[in-house]
């Protein structure tokens, strides 16, 4: 009996550890690899992104995006779709580290200088710097979104 309490609060535990792990990685700007959160006081190009489903995909339009080293974005989103949806920004590989990191735990909700989550029918803004050329993407990494087709590429010349 006293073996089995032990197994249940290990199992209470983990999931919290790992979840401090993640929100202390993202404390360190260095993380970012698409360049570094923006400042909402200085200009920015305004980029509407709209993020729905439509016959059996999920999309994010535009679903591409090219822009300058240096620029400044404002992300305008708006999810228009009946499903929870979320914007994040990072590297391919990032990304999909990220998406198998929510599957363990679905309701890790990214509201970081870097992405956002939106319920069906609201808005959101993100203020992002390109500070590094490449290409770079967007993704929701909500549960199967990804593979569905959400995912969009910016590129950084
Ligand atoms: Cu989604």
């Amino acid at each position: 009996m006293k073996k089995r309490l032990f197994l249940v609060a290990a199992l209470i535990a983990l999931p919290a550890v790992a979840l401090a792990q993640h929100k202390h990685d993202h404390n360190h700007s260095h993380d970012f690899a698409a360049g570094e959160p923006g400042d909402a006081k200085k200009p920015a190009k305004i980029v509407q992104v709209e993020m729905f489903e439509k016959d059996g995909k999920m999309l994010f339009v535009p679903a591409r995006l090219e822009v300058k080293k240096g620029d400044q974005v404002k992300f305008m989103l708006r999810n228009t779709g009946e499903l929870e949806h979320e914007f994040v920004l990072g590297t391919t590989a990032e990304n999909l580290a990220h998406a198998e990191e929510m599957k363990k735990m679905p309701e890790m909700a990214h509201d970081e200088p870097n992405g956002k989550r939106l319920a069906p029918k609201q808005s959101g803004q993100i203020v992002w710097r390109f500070t590094k050329a490449g290409e770079f993407e967007y993704a929701c990494l909500i549960a199967g979104h990804r593979e569905a087709g959400m995912i969009g590429v910016v590129v950084v010349k």
